[in-house]
């Protein structure tokens, strides 16, 4: 498929390139630092050489999320955000953008979302899982109650927001003490990401936002896969759940799901059997996945060519408003 529009698609600034060396062997890190600074060589390159038409970029992770100083977590966000907006106007065919949020301060996170949407033409913003505020122990989930601007905000804005992952907490999480192969994204991205994107929907914030559309890369961080068994437990007794619908309600009204590093077509059919063809998404997850991996997979998949069509493309067109 030829004009397919991506949406886990990655760079990073000077200021948060470290991040992502943990994740990358030393033979491999020069060359994945190279990429995850380009926007114009190899990844146009690669978009035109694979079919990818457009890419809706972010910022590595966890990068603004891992700053516990409220203004250099501001300073940082808009710094990348201007360079994206640079690299957008220089390419507005080909690279759309999410916002960087700092959200160590809301409200300063809400001003530079506005800003992002209404000045430099962003189509929604990406959060790389909780934020560190104050000190680098500290952590902050968005369905705490001082976020509730915030989402008031971002919901006016009628933009989606990707929730993607970052790791846990070394301190917090001793489960991967001595195994540290299961963190990151062979099973700690989606542990961790899976359980915020619960709390958002069990908190009520779709109830007080019915429009918002939260995007899981991943086929969905596993939600779907265990959809049934969330609501099926939780139809025995709430323990105090204050939202107002079941969870799988808000799965199949306020999510979108996208393939991003996750190309395989038994998950492709599950994740369609639960919430149908118009919410999933292609993604690659460049420059952490290739897309000639997303894109042999995909263009080939045993699905209806109007699903390739909506999971391709068209549903991208539609949430994002695109041309
Ligand atoms: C990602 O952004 O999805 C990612 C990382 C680091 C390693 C692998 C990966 O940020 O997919
Ligand atoms: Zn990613």
């Amino acid at each position: 498929m030829k004009d397919k529009i991506a949406l886990e698609e990655h760079f990073a600034i000077d200021l948060t390139i470290g991040d992502s060396q943990v994740y990358a062997r030393p033979e491999v890190w020069t060359h994945l630092r190279a990429n995850l600074l380009d926007f114009e060589q190899q990844r146009l390159e690669k978009m035109d050489e694979w079919g990818t038409a457009f890419s809706i970029l972010s910022l590595n992770s966890p990068a603004v999320q891992a700053i516990p100083d409220p203004h250099r977590a501001l300073v940082v966000a808009q710094k990348a955000n201007d360079i994206l907006a640079e690299q957008i106007s220089r390419h507005p065919a080909r690279f759309g953008g999410f916002a960087a949020v700092p959200l160590q301060d809301p409200d300063a996170a809400a001003r530079e979302l506005e800003r992002c949407v209404t000045q430099l033409g962003f189509h929604g913003f990406l959060v790389n899982g909780f934020s560190q505020v104050g000190d680098e122990r500290t952590v902050a989930y968005y369905d705490a109650p001082r976020f509730a601007d915030f989402w008031q905000h971002a919901a006016a804005l009628n933009k989606p927001f990707y929730m993607h992952p970052r790791d846990p907490l070394p301190e917090r999480e001793p489960i991967y003490e001595g195994q540290p192969w299961l963190t990151g994204p062979t099973w700690a991205f989606a542990a961790e990401t899976s359980v915020h994107a619960l709390r958002l929907m069990s908190s009520g914030l779709f109830d007080r936002h019915p429009q918002l559309q939260m995007i899981l890369g991943h086929f969905g961080e596993g939600i779907p896969f265990n959809v049934w068994r969330i609501d099926h437990i939780l139809r025995k007794g709430r323990r105090g759940m204050p939202c107002e619908r079941e969870i799988g309600d808000y799965l199949r009204n306020n999510v979108h799901i996208t393939t991003s590093g996750n190309f395989r077509t038994p998950t492709l059919l599950s994740t369609l059997l639960e919430v149908g063809s118009d919410r999933v998404m292609y993604s690659v997850d460049y420059p952490f996945e290739k897309h000639e991996d997303a894109a042999r997979w995909f263009d080939h998949c045993e699905i209806s060519e109007n699903d390739r069509r909506k999971i391709g493309r068209d549903n991208a067109v539609r949430l994002f408003g695109l041309q």
